[in-house]
């Protein structure tokens, strides 16, 4: 199966305008060898996407949001819809990142109807799951994630999909699983995608791995068997380090 690998930059909440400059830099090396090999995008703070636009479009950059409300529209304070996110430019959006279950409680249900709102607006959602350390030590971490992958997909979801496994206790902590712990992850991962969607589907979805990816393991993580890409967060700030991290491949 032919999979074109996605490294996808997750910013949180980091960036201001200045830092567009960033992904002026990306784009510029971003050049045509690396285009056929790897498919990039960058999720920033929602304020920046409408401004990024011009400068990812001319390069062939994506862009994504980092949430979106499951209502098109409405009484939402705060909220912004998988519509908005679309109008504005984004063709992706990051759903049920750990940091969004653990600060506002989002549940497998709740990132499930996201997830539905956001195929139904054309955008791409990369839906996160993870374990904590908590329930890896306990053995747990192939039923938790086997179980957020049953209660977070939409269950006829077309193959625009993409999974990200980031391990909780991963994240933004300078530690990685071991590489065999990856590929028994991401086998595992197919294998329960497959029994969501049916029909060979789980085929042509990407999953990628996330949690302290950063350009001096890159290399080794992205050749993991069914490991099809990067959600990177802090090494996605700079170029110098997403662009180390896309010329892994
Ligand atoms: C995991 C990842 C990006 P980092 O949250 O989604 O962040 O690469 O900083 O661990």
């Amino acid at each position: 199966m032919d999979r074109c690998p996605l490294v996808a930059g997750n910013w949180k909440m980091n960036g201001l305008i200045a830092s567009l400059a960033e992904i002026a830099a990306m784009g510029t090396a971003y050049d045509l060898a690396l285009k056929k090999k790897v498919e990039l995008i960058i999720c920033p703070p929602a304020t920046l996407i409408g401004l990024a636009l011009d400068v990812a479009m001319l390069n062939g950059i994506g862009l994504g949001g980092q949430d979106c409300h499951a209502a098109e529209s409405g009484a939402h304070t705060g909220d912004i819809s998988a519509e908005m996110l679309k109008d504005a430019g984004a063709t992706y959006v990051i759903l049920g990142h750990s940091e969004r279950r653990a600060d506002h409680g989002e549940t497998d249900n709740i990132v499930r109807v996201k997830a539905t709102a956001a195929l139904r607006a054309g955008l791409k959602p990369i839906i996160c799951v993870g374990e904590t350390r908590h329930e890896r030590e306990a053995g747990e971490a192939l039923s938790v994630v086997g179980r957020q992958i049953e209660a977070s997909l939409p269950g006829d979801a077309p193959g625009t999909i993409v999974v990200a496994y980031e391990p909780v206790w991963a994240i933004g902590t300078g530690l990685t699983p071991t590489l065999e712990d990856v590929a028994q992850m991401h086998a595992f991962a197919r294998e329960r995608i497959e029994a969501r969607l049916g029909g060979g589907k789980s085929e042509d979805v990407r999953i990628l791995y996330g949690g302290s990816v950063k350009p001096a393991n890159a290399r080794e993580l992205m050749h993991v068997p069914n490991v099809d890409g990067a959600l990177v967060g802090g090494a996605s700030l700079t170029a110098r380090d997403f662009m180390a991290i896309a010329e892994a491949y």
